[in-house]
């Protein structure tokens, strides 16, 4: 995989870069629509390229749960599978393992646990999630690792880091493809000292992408940003940076303060599904009884298909009737909002204006809302 930087930030760690896959070009920093299931739930890809979407996410556990990842490698892989033609990060199964499955037990050798779809039995080893992904054929594969929950001990957080590390080794030892890089994963929970020793011993695996995992767990945002401004830094610095499962807008904004390239949420997908629509001065619930006759769009002046056809009060009606279309209209205007934001953002690097922007980015936060 081929990254380069474009420019970098005078004042902060932030960069603007690119990089290319066998399925087109992708401008940094990115957010990555999450699609788990094969889908970026109630979008087509069509409507998820005119979005401006270029990278999605897909999730090897529930790929290789339901309908299978050979199955999918018969149908010609993920991309033709569910007819997108962008590129697409799978994640390793490490993290979803431990928020779905049932009953896991973790040992040297890889995770056991139960579906939880139907509690049939399975093993996820390193070994076995390369092979899954590479079965996908998705442009950038996850080593599989352990995502720590918070608070952790710092024992355990240790003994987890190290197992990753090795979970690692083992990955790139079983990872075969070309047309497929393999990006490691910094663990060591709030610890920085840990931090700083995992993501040494993965710098020298010299794999084509660094992610930082286990945050946005739970832990205060100020021990996120202080993970993130002590290892971020520290990740080799021609090489994409990935912070995964992050997360609010302010988080993608802190994220690529601290140079960060490439990030990935459901919370776009997810919290549009329960009504909840991001704006530049905050969000907005919109089964609030306050919109039952507000003619407005969501955002004045955005120009996703939702607020250029539809009011609040008609979206509020879709919401409170649990009509289909609300999930579609909601899901569009907020991956436009998020898909934007990373726009303003490369813009803004682009014209050495990042710090500038970002006071602006806080400064509409504070207006008073519509
Ligand atoms: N590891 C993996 N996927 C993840 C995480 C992780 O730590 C997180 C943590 N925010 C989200 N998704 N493999
Ligand atoms: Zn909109």
């Amino acid at each position: 995989m081929h990254f380069e930087i474009i420019c970098r930030d005078k004042e902060v760690a932030a960069r603007r870069g690119r990089f290319r896959t066998s399925h087109g070009v992708v401008e940094t920093p990115v957010f990555m629509p999450v699609g788990t299931q094969g889908t970026v739930k109630s979008l087509t890809p069509q409507e998820l390229e005119e979005l401006g979407a270029r990278i999605i996410l897909g999730n090897t556990y529930h790929l290789y749960l339901r309908p299978g990842a050979e199955r999918i490698a018969r149908l010609g892989g993920l991309h033709r599978f569910m007819g997108w033609r962008g590129s697409i990060l799978t994640d390793s199964g490490g993290f979803q393992v431990f928020s779905l499955a049932k009953i896991r037990t973790i040992d040297e050798e890889g995770v056991a646990f139960q579906s939880h779809i139907d509690g049939s039995r399975h093993v996820i080893t390193p070994e076995k999630s390369v092979q899954i992904q590479e079965a996908l054929g998705s442009d950038i594969a996850m080593c599989f690792d352990e995502c720590t929950p918070y608070p952790v001990t710092y024992e355990y957080a240790k003994a987890s880091m190290e197992r990753t590390v090795r979970w690692a080794r083992r990955c790139l030892e079983a990872h075969r493809r070309e047309d497929q890089a393999l990006f490691g994963i910094v663990q060591g929970g709030t610890f920085l000292d840990l931090r700083r020793a995992c993501l040494e011993e993965l710098a020298a695996l010299d794999l084509p992408g660094y992610a930082i995992g286990s945050l946005s767990v739970g832990e205060p945002k100020e021990e996120m940003l202080a993970v993130l401004e002590e290892v971020t830094p520290a990740l080799p610095a021609g090489k994409p940076r990935y912070l995964m499962g992050v997360g609010t807008p302010e988080d993608l904004v802190e994220g690529v303060r601290c140079g960060v390239d490439m990030f990935d949420c459901v919370m776009p997908t997810r919290n549009a599904r329960n009504g909840m629509l991001f704006t530049s001065w905050g969000s907005i619930q919109i089964k609030n009884a306050r919109y039952a006759d507000d003619p407005r769009p969501v955002e004045e002046g955005c120009g996703c298909t939702t607020c250029r056809n539809f009011s609040r009060a008609y979206l509020r009606h879709l919401f409170m009737a649990r009509e289909l279309l609300a999930y579609r209209l909601n899901t569009i205007h907020n991956l436009h909002y998020y898909l934007g934001l990373m726009a303003e953002m490369r813009e803004s690097l682009e014209k050495g204006a990042f710090s500038q922007w970002r006071r602006r980015f806080y400064a509409r936060r504070q207006e008073t809302r519509q």
